[in-house]
């Protein structure tokens, strides 16, 4: 009898449990504003001025021709594998004409295994405004592996000066 008794409510549990389970596994957002970085990111091509969101943002192209980047080992990110990742970031040109890409790769150790570019100079062609970059990488089945290194970065190609804030990536499976 009180295998009966119990039984509704174990029902009621398991129906609980199954409606409250996700369909999909949640995108994976990771996003900085800078703010927050100065004086724990050890790095040189943080700059503090008139930013897109408050003070800090990041630069790239005079003494170093790479920003800061996004990284993460993939299987931090996801444990599934990651089929899209979307960028948003601001970029404004320090001096014109500027030229850059935005980078995604894989690494293993110093090695890409697998690399994409987008294109950026059509964001920096007028000197001192912020620009929005919204870009989508959409990545094979079987590019990399959950042990390498996922990197997302904007490389200036000509030396001039980037800049660089609100950078989120979005990805999914
Ligand atoms: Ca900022």
């Amino acid at each position: 009898m009180k295998m009966f008794s119990r039984t509704p409510v174990f029902v009621f549990f398991m129906l609980f449990w199954a409606c409250s389970q996700p369909n999909e596994v949640p995108e994976m957002l990771f996003q900085t504003d800078f703010e927050s970085e100065a004086g724990w990111l050890t790095d040189d091509r943080m700059e503090k001025g008139d930013g897109h969101s408050g003070s800090w943002y990041i630069r790239t192209g005079d003494f170093v021709p790479y920003s800061p980047a996004f990284q993460l080992k993939a299987a931090l990110i996801s444990q599934r594998p990651i089929r899209k990742a979307e960028v948003v970031c601001w970029i404004r040109p320090k001096d014109v004409p500027a030229d850059g890409h935005l980078i995604f790769s894989a690494d293993a150790g110093t090695t890409s295994v697998y690399w994409k570019h987008k294109e950026l100079a059509g964001y920096l062609k007028e000197r001192g405004g912020w620009n929005e970059v919204t870009e989508t990488f959409e990545i094979p089945d079987g590019s990399f592996g959950p042990d390498n290194i996922i990197k997302i970065y904007v490389l200036s190609k000509n030396n001039k000066v980037i800049h660089v804030d609100d950078f989120s990536v979005r990805f999914s499976n």
